[in-house]
């Protein structure tokens, strides 16, 4: 886990970014209104029952627009209609704020979902060049950074609760959203709009650094791969060279494959398989003997290897970093 604290679990009633501090008190202060209405509604729902005049059993007289019942009819449309008003300002209020960040984004990175995974590009700056990566986004503490957003396939919705609201990818468009992490940390990110069988085990993860540590991760990010050292881990990137480049790029090799993530420097994430299991040994040689065993459905096939031949690419990954 390179030393890192694990993916904090989803929760969205506390807030480590500047995009999403701004959206927290909106989201108190409508849940606490949603409570207070069902808690009001209830009480008057059952009071109404129980102290009915009419008899139980007896025939129900139609509704009178006359008598003192009327009085209850004008507060409550009175207090729903300003508390709705209110609400309605609110949330305008607080969309026009997080519309753009505070500052100029240091940088933008292109999220582009897919079933289900994040195949992102980070776009070239001053001093580097662009680079794809996966699943994982790594960002300088206290800068905002721009996010685009689209699709390939169906439409899916980016989501990191501690960081920002959530964004929808939608197949030919582009929408931008940005986030700027206030404290540095490994926050979840998660596809919050159905898209199909492995929806819930499309996640990833958000890594804020200090300043340094980022621009020598960003370094690393852009080098091709590192070449195998000793004979077994060549002999894991000859076999990772005939089953899997189809699919996926391992930048400086013949892979060269688009249809999977990005393998350069995939044993430097945390996770694999968009937030489905730590990166380590064992769960690398599991995804790799059994992907549809491991994450049923996705779009990477059982490769047809023994224990002993998948044991080989795995060693290979693990020092893809
Ligand atoms: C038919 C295309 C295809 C082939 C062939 C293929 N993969 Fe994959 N691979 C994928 C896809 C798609 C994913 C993403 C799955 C997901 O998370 O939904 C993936 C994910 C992975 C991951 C996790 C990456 C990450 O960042 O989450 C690793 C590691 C991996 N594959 C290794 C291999 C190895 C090793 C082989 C060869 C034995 C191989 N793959 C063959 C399509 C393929
Ligand atoms: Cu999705």
């Amino acid at each position: 886990m390179n030393g890192e604290a694990p993916p904090r679990p989803l929760d969205y009633l506390t807030a480590q970014g500047t995009h999403a501090l701004e959206v927290l008190p909106l989201t108190w202060g409508v849940l606490i209104i949603s409570l207070l209405v069902t808690a009001i509604i209830s009480v008057l729902v059952v009071s109404g029952i129980l102290l009915r005049r009419v008899p139980s059993g007896g025939p129900i007289p139609p509704v009178a627009r006359t008598g003192s019942g009327m009085r209850w009819i004008y507060i409550g449309v009175g207090l729903s209609t300003i508390v709705l008003f209110g609400t309605a300002v609110w949330t305008m209020r607080v969309l026009a704020a997080v519309i753009s960040p505070p500052a100029e984004p240091a940088f933008t990175v292109t999220v582009d979902g897919r079933q289900w995974w994040w195949r992102i590009r980070y776009h070239e700056t001053r001093d580097t060049p662009e680079f794809i990566t996966a699943n994982e986004i790594r960002i300088p503490v206290g800068v905002p950074v721009r996010i685009r957003l689209t699709s390939t396939d169906v439409i899916h919705s980016f989501w990191v609760p501690a960081l920002s609201g959530k964004t929808d990818l939608i197949p030919g468009r582009i929408n931008e959203t940005w986030i700027e992490a206030t404290a540095p940390g490994v926050y979840r990110g998660q596809c919050m709009e159905y898209c199909g069988w492995q929806h819930a085990r499309m996640g990833f993860v958000v890594v804020a650094m200090e300043g340094a540590a980022f621009d020598a991760w960003r370094a690393s990010q852009v080098l091709p791969a590192s070449e195998p050292q000793n004979a077994a881990i060549a002999e894991g990137k000859r076999i990772v060279m005939t089953h899997c480049c189809a699919c996926h790029t391992i930048r400086g090799t013949e892979a060269g494959g688009s249809a999977g993530p990005d393998l350069t420097h995939v044993a430097s994430r945390l996770t694999i398989a968009a937030g489905t299991f730590v990166t380590d040994r064992t769960t690398l040689e599991y995804w790799i003997r059994h992907p549809q065993r491991a994450k049923p459905g996705n779009r990477m096939v059982d490769p047809d290897l023994d224990l002993e031949a998948t044991r080989l690419p795995a060693a290979y990954i693990l020092k893809l970093r």
